[in-house]
């Protein structure tokens, strides 16, 4: 049997990339210099894209593609796929939910925590020799009993709040509807008034054109100079500029960040702040969960080519 062509987007761990070269012949996008010249090479057999969340698949390079089928992405975020282009032409797209989620959240919770308590802080501290040469690292804030707002209470927000309630914190949460699995935390269907009752403020929410920039000033501004907001969604979500204004000039307390505008090259004026937790978008970068990802990755492309129902379909 030949082997079906695809393009992959992006690198994954060595054993998912083997899986694949062992079923697929894989074109490696990503180490291409001149990418419209490897497309135009190597697109006409290109029936399946396999990418990553953050990368996705634009329209151009759909178009690029006219035997494409599917889109298998690494990843629960499917806002960089032109979804439009895809449905056109009846291409199908996939993700892999469920299998990050509690990575995702606990790497939320783990920030709020190591930049409340100053836990990088306290290891340079230990590490500079500043401990024996100035004796104890200033006090830090506590997080247990304080007020969190969750901004998108799907799969990932819901497994935040659980965490939260488990520190005691007063949670209350954001999105288009309230939430039957909500319980008794409260619904605050404006993210603004939802950020003027947090202490602590979670961007949990899938991002789309609509969401672009859903944290604006308005928000920044209510969670104010003791507030601290964490993403651990989309940079698009959070207007950066207004977050960066703000956390320079202390209209905002700290922020904690997995995610950037232009990531990997993230804005520098983030490199001069002692206000923020900055991290290269490994939220549901463990061993465990990236082969889960890898093999939904595997499962759905090979769904598709034996003509089974896919795993998990976005479209
Ligand atoms: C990335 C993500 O896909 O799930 C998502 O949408 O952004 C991540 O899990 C991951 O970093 C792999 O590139």
């Amino acid at each position: 049997m030949t082997k079906v062509e695809i393009l992959q987007v992006g690198g994954y761990p060595p054993a998912d990339e083997e899986a694949l070269n062992q079923r697929f012949i894989t074109h490696r996008y990503f180490e291409a210099a001149d990418k419209a010249e490897f497309l135009e090479r190597n697109g006409a057999n290109v029936r399946a894209i396999a990418t990553r969340g953050e990368l996705g698949a634009s329209r151009e390079m759909i178009a690029a593609l006219p035997k494409l089928e599917i889109i298998s992405i690494y990843g629960v975020g499917y806002d960089a796929v032109d979804l439009a282009a895809a449905r056109d032409r009846g291409i199908r797209v996939t993700n892999t939910p469920d299998v990050l989620t509690k990575d995702v959240a606990d790497f939320g919770v783990a920030m709020m925590l190591a930049l409340a308590r100053g836990i990088i802080g306290g290891q340079d501290w230990v590490r500079s020799g500043d401990w024996a040469r100035k004796g104890g690292y200033p006090l830090q804030r506590r997080v247990h009993g304080k007020r969190a707002g969750i901004l998108g209470l799907g799969r990932i927000g819901y497994e935040v709040a659980r965490r939260l309630a488990a520190f005691d914190m007063d949670i209350a949460y954001s999105s288009p509807e309230p939430k039957a699995h909500a319980g008794e935390w409260a619904y605050v269907k404006d993210p603004v008034e939802l950020a003027a009752r947090s202490d602590i403020f979670f961007v949990t929410l899938a991002a789309s054109a609509k969401t672009r920039h859903i944290v604006g000033r308005g928000v920044i501004e209510a969670l104010g100079p003791e507030g601290m907001l964490i993403n651990i969604s989309r940079a698009a979500n959070i207007d950066e500029v207004a977050l960066l204004d703000a956390l320079e000039g202390r209209m905002l307390g700290s922020a904690a960040l997995d995610v950037f505008d232009g990531e990997p090259k993230i804005n520098p004026r983030f490199l001069a702040l002692e206000n923020v937790l900055i991290q290269p978008h490994q939220a549901s970068g463990t061993a465990e969960t990236r082969r889960a990802m890898g093999k939904l990755v595997f499962d759905n492309l090979a769904a598709h080519f034996d003509g089974h129902a896919l795993p998990t379909p976005v479209l």
